[in-house]
């Protein structure tokens, strides 16, 4: 069967209108940030795909690892006949080991932002798993929006949030997005969520700055975003990738660093950049378990079991309403 795709459009009449209204937005704040959602046009979701393969970057192998480590008592969390939820599906590559154990799954309904990245996973699991009917939906998640619903009516719907996209959101914001999550919820319905646990600096640190630059050439990649749909004229050599651990905050930050003072324009915009002041372009959180099911917690989530590594890098949590 192949997947159609249903576009969110009822929110917002033109999402390069959105890209532009918050790029000069962030650009005129001080300290100067861009939402991290934007990193994720066509390219930049596939040079995330090649970040997991890093030997540096820990997290999607350690995700992973822990899906298929325990597949059997997640499926069994889960139950049988669910609605999944995937939030930020990218290439549902987790997803299928989740879908290998499942029990008479209802519907797949993958969430993601970049629609061409999507419209292609939806089609290649809906080869793969003719039984299987897949619902995709392109938008930013942290809008509403309308899941579509299964034709057999699901025992409970299951949001699988894995990869700690979680992360890239400040603690406030999570509290925020856990709490609406909740409220798009019934009572008895699961989260499955992955988030990435604090560690050594070098490790995290590390996982950022990879030696190929992969990670920097996902960071610059929203310069060319920039250029190439609004017509920007950022020169990509005079900035550079600055990843690093900010303790205080328990966060990762990317940056992009202006390697020299100089002018950029977008349309009739014009920003004047210092030597070495930044652009922020991600957080990347890092909690304890405890304090992951605090956040939860105080947001209507119960939190009903955790596996992790044997280094306690990665965890996955399932909680219900
Ligand atoms: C996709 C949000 C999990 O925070 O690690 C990878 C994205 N950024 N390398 C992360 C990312 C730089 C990432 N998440």
């Amino acid at each position: 069967m192949s997947a159609s795709l249903i576009e969110n459009s009822s929110v917002r009449a033109s999402p390069a209108a959105e890209f532009f209204d918050d790029v000069l937005k962030g650009l005129s704040s001080a300290p100067r940030s861009i939402p991290s959602k934007y990193f994720y046009d066509d390219i930049g979701s596939k040079i995330f795909d090649e970040i997991c393969e890093l030997e540096e970057y820990y997290p999607t192998r350690v995700e992973t690892e822990i899906m298929h480590r325990y597949s059997e008592a997640i499926a069994c969390r889960l139950g049988s006949e669910v609605r999944l939820v995937e939030y930020g599906s990218g290439s549902s590559t987790k997803t299928r080991i989740l879908l290998d154990h499942l029990v008479d799954p209802c519907l797949y309904v993958p969430v993601d932002i970049s629609n061409q990245h999507l419209a292609r996973t939806a089609d290649a699991l809906a080869r793969d798993y003719p039984l299987l009917s897949v619902a995709p939906v392109a938008t930013d998640f942290t809008r509403p929006f309308e899941v579509p619903k299964s034709e057999f009516e699901a025992r409970r719907t299951c949001v699988y949030f894995p990869g700690s996209t979680i992360g890239n959101f400040s603690q406030e914001q999570a509290i925020q997005l856990l709490a609406e999550i909740a409220d798009r919820c019934e009572r008895g319905d699961g989260l499955l969520i992955g988030f990435d646990l604090r560690k050594d600096i070098d490790v995290l640190e590390t996982a950022y700055n990879d030696r190929a630059g992969v990670t920097a050439a996902f960071n610059k990649n929203l310069l060319h975003r920039m250029n190439s749909e609004l017509g920007a004229n950022f020169n990509t050599r005079q900035f550079g990738h600055h990843a690093f651990f900010n303790d205080a905050a328990g966060r990762i930050e990317m940056h992009l660093v202006s390697q020299r003072e100089q002018s950029v324009s977008i349309a009739d915009y014009s920003f004047r950049f210092d030597r070495s002041e930044t652009i922020c372009t991600e957080y990347s959180h890092k909690y304890s378990i405890s304090e992951f099911e605090q956040m939860t917690a105080q947001v209507g989530w119960e939190c009903k079991e955790t596996w992790s590594d044997e280094r306690d890098y990665f965890a996955v949590m399932y909680l219900e309403r």
